[in-house]
Order: C-alpha cells, then sequence, then structure tokens
C-alpha cells in the first residue's frame, strides 16, 4: 500500500486529492491545522474511527511555519509521496499579511523539502509542489508564440502571494537539481469547484447569484470585472497532481484549460443558470454604479433590480490582467484531459450552491436567521 501525505488536506483542493488517492488504494495521512472550532467540512465525508487497526485516512495537527512538527510527521509517516498544497492561498489577501504569506507559502515548502533530506528520505520520498499561474504575473509580452503561458514562459509575479510562491517554485526545483530528489512543481491556473472557498470570485458570484434568485441577497459585489482568467475544475486537476508523480522524471508541469474568460463572462454565464440576464453597459455598470436583472423567467426578482456593482474595496494594488496556460505536454507527456470546460464548471457550482442556498431559505422561513459573513 503506497503512503501519500497532503499538506492543505482541509482545502479544496487537498479534499479532492485525499478522495482520489483512498479510490487508488493508498493511505493517506493529512496536515491539518488546530481552530478554535472545526475545520474539516470538506473531507468530515472521508473520517474513518481512528480506534480501528485497518485506517487509512489520519490527520496530524501540524503547521507549514514549524520545522520540527514537520519532521516529525514525515517520520511517523514515511510517506512515498507528498503534495505540498498548504498554503495560505488568497491572493488580495497576501497584500495584508505578507510575511506570513512568506513563511508559510515560501519558507514552508523549503520546511518539507528539508524534513525529506534531514531524515535521508531522498530516494523514497516523491513531493508535489503546488505552484500557480500567479507566478507569471499576466505580462503579455511574455506569453509564447501561440498566446499561452507555458513552461518555459518567463516569471513576474505581482503580489505577496505570488512572490512567496516563487520562491517556492525555485527550491523544488533546486532540491531536485542539488540532491536528486524527486521533487515537482505542477504550475496550475485556476481550479474552482463547489467546495471552492466563499471568498475566491468564482464561489463568490455562484453563492450570490443564487442568493439573490433566492432573495437572500441584495447584491453582489465586486472587484475588476475586467480581469481574465484560466478556470478549470479542480477535480480534473488534483488528477494531474498525482499523475505528475507517477511519471518516469521529475520535471515542472504547466496545468491549465488552454482558454480564458473574463469575471463579468462568470458572472453573466452564473446568473444565466438562474434565467436571470443581466444588462451590461457598455460591458460594465450603469451611470449610478450598477449592474440591472433584465429578465427573470424562473425566479422572483423584479425586472431592472440593481443586482450587481463594483466596489474597489475589492481592487489589488497590483492585478494580473490575463492568464491562459497552454496544457500541451500534460496532454502530450501524460495524457491528460480535462473533463470539465466552462460552462460545465459554472453549471456544477451553481447546482450545488442552489442545494445549500435553498437549505438556507428554509431555515429563514422557519425562523432561524443565517448568517453569512464573507468578503
Ligand atoms: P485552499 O485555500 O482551499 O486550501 C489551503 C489549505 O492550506 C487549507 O487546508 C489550509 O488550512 C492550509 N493551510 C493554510 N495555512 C497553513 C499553514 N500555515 N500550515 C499548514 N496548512 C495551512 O487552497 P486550494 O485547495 O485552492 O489550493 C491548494 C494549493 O494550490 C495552495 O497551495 C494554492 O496556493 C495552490 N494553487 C491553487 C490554485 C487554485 O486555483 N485553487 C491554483 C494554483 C495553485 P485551513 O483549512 O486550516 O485554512
Ligand atoms: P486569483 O483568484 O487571485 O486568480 O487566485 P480570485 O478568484 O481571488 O480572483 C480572480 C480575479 O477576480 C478578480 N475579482 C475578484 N476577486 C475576488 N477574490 N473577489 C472579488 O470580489 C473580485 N472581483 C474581481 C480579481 O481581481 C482577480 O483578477 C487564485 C487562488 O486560488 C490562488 O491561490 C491561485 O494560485 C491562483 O488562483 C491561480
Amino acid at each position: 500500500m503506497k503512503v501519500a501525505l497532503i499538506t492543505g488536506i482541509t482545502g479544496q483542493d487537498g479534499s479532492y486529492l485525499a478522495e482520489l488517492l483512498l479510490e487508488k488504494g493508498y493511505q493517506v495521512h493529512g496536515v491539518k491545522r488546530r481552530a478554535s472550532s472545526f475545520n474539516t467540512q470538506r473531507i468530515d465525508h472521508l473520517y474513518q474511527d481512528q480506534h480501528d487497526q485497518h485506517v487509512n485516512f489520519k490527520l496530524h495537527y501540524g503547521d507549514l511555519t514549524d520545522s520540527t512538527n514537520i519532521i516529525r510527521i514525515i517520520q511517523e509517516v514515511q510517506p512515498d509521496e507528498i503534495y505540498n498544497l498548504g498554503a495560505m492561498s488568497h491572493v488580495k489577501v497576501s497584500f495584508d499579511s505578507p510575511e506570513y504569506v512568506a513563511n508559510v507559502d515560501g519558507i514552508g515548502t523549503l520546511r518539507i523539502l528539508e524534513a525529506v533530506r534531514i531524515l535521508g528520505f531522498e530516494k523514497k520520498t516523491r513531493i508535489y509542489q503546488a505552484s500557480t499561474s500567479e507566478l507569471y504575473g499576466g505580462l503579455p509580452e511574455n506569453k509564447n508564440e501561440k498566446g499561452f503561458y507555458d513552461e518555459n514562459s518567463p516569471f513576474y509575479p505581482r503580489s505577496p502571494y505570488g512572490a512567496a510562491k516563487i520562491y517556492g517554485f525555485w527550491i523544488t526545483k533546486n532540491y531536485r537539481e542539488a540532491y536528486n530528489m524527486f521533487a515537482c512543481n505542477g504550475i496550475l491556473f485556476n481550479h474552482e469547484s463547489p467546495r471552492r472557498g466563499e471568498t475566491f470570485v468564482t464561489r463568490k458570484i455562484t453563492r450570490a447569484t443564487v442568493r439573490i434568485a433566492l432573495g437572500l441577497q441584495n447584491k453582489l459585489y465586486l472587484g475588476n470585472l475586467d480581469a481574465k482568467r484560466d478556470w478549470g475544475h479542480a477535480k480534473d486537476y488534483v488528477r494531474m497532481m498525482w499523475m505528475i508523480l507517477q511519471a518516469d522524471k521529475p520535471e515542472d508541469w504547466v496545468i491549465a484549460t488552454g482558454k480564458t474568460a473574463a469575471v463579468r463572462d462568470f458572472v453573466r454565464m452564473s446568473f444565466a443558470e438562474v434565467g436571470i440576464e443581466l444588462e451590461f453597459i457598455g460591458n460594465g455598470v450603469d451611470e449610478k454604479g450598477y449592474v440591472k436583472a433584465s429578465n427573470n423567467p424562473n425566479f422572483q426578482i423584479e425586472i431592472g433590480k440593481e443586482v450587481l456593482a463594483v466596489d474597489p474595496k475589492y481592487f489589488r494594488p497590483t492585478e494580473v490582467d490575463i492568464l491562459i496556460g497552454d496544457p500541451a505536454k500534460a496532454k502530450s507527456k501524460l495524457g491528460w484531459e480535462c473533463n470539465y470546460d466552462l460552462q460545465a464548471l459554472v453549471t456544477d457550482m451553481m447546482q450545488s450552491d442552489l442545494e445549500l442556498m435553498q437549505k438556507e431559505q428554509y431555515l429563514n422561513e422557519v425562523g432561524y436567521k443565517t448568517l453569512n459573513y464573507f468578503e
């Protein structure tokens, strides 16, 4: 039985990856942080009675800022594969806590690599590092001749998050070259799902769209509607994480759909799922700063209701304007394909949020006021 250790197991990707590895017959260990309330919602369905001798899913308290803890867990688990997904992963928030992000997302990667080396597991343990399309920074001149970012495109990070992750990228590559370790970067473009954190733009949009349609929320406030992203489905991307560690040799890989769309398009597609058309004036907001609903055959919201507004507080000090990745290497060398296109992704997220919010609507109707704090 292969043994895997996942940092960031309570996050979006960690939860899908844990499911995939369990299906493949792995013993899965995960690092979770101590929190003042439960933080394992995404993996609760995988829980096994820890008193059972044959348990193959186990959680360990830990933190990427604590080397001794990382060394101890790796020593105890003796993993064949480590997936380092743990990170403070919100780009906007990284401007508020840049030093912490450097510590977790940058030095945290070093702590994993160094622990494997200190323990003498260089030959035994393969390492996946969660690198990111944020490394490219969206500079148009750095795209390849086909108009994409690929494994050879230069990096130019535009946030403390990107700057920390670029250290993680290079230290992973350096340990591969210096110590012959099977350590790989997956340069993943944005990937989303019904389990996406509520403050990333896609999930913020799908939640709010459903809540507006059900009368639970008045407006959706967003930042830059022009930003373009290459959005895929997390389920497709965690499959590629596993494939990267099964390859013949350690390399770095771009994972993307090869298509890009604006935040505005994602909004339009989400509202369309509940039968609401939006009136974008000249592709933006009206003179009062709003976008109105112009058609809603299925839900009881008034025509002309102002449902979307731009709030500059969501603008970033430096923005990544456009991302589009070239997954040609992953497709040709590892045979990776994605099953979800953007429409299928939006539909999946909207259906899931519709179910969730209908529960909330019911609770409201029977007298329970549900409050959801989210930015
Ligand atoms: P999430 O934000 O959903 O999950 C992040 C995970 O990291 C959570 O389990 C979180 O724990 C954990 N974590 C945060 N800080 C620490 C810490 N100090 N020590 C240990 N664990 C910590 O991210 P995703 O699942 O979306 O992303 C997974 C990885 O992939 C991240 O490294 C991200 O930067 C990277 N990435 C993501 C992309 C995407 O589009 N989703 C694209 C490219 C890269 P807790 O639940 O307690 O907060
Ligand atoms: P990103 O994802 O920064 O690309 O990082 P996010 O969904 O936060 O932003 C995407 C784009 O949408 C614009 N935007 C808004 N973003 C948020 N969060 N909230 C808003 O209200 C809003 N309005 C507009 C942003 O300005 C941006 O241009 C994600 C994370 O998962 C990273 O960890 C990962 O490395 C990259 O994807 C690839």
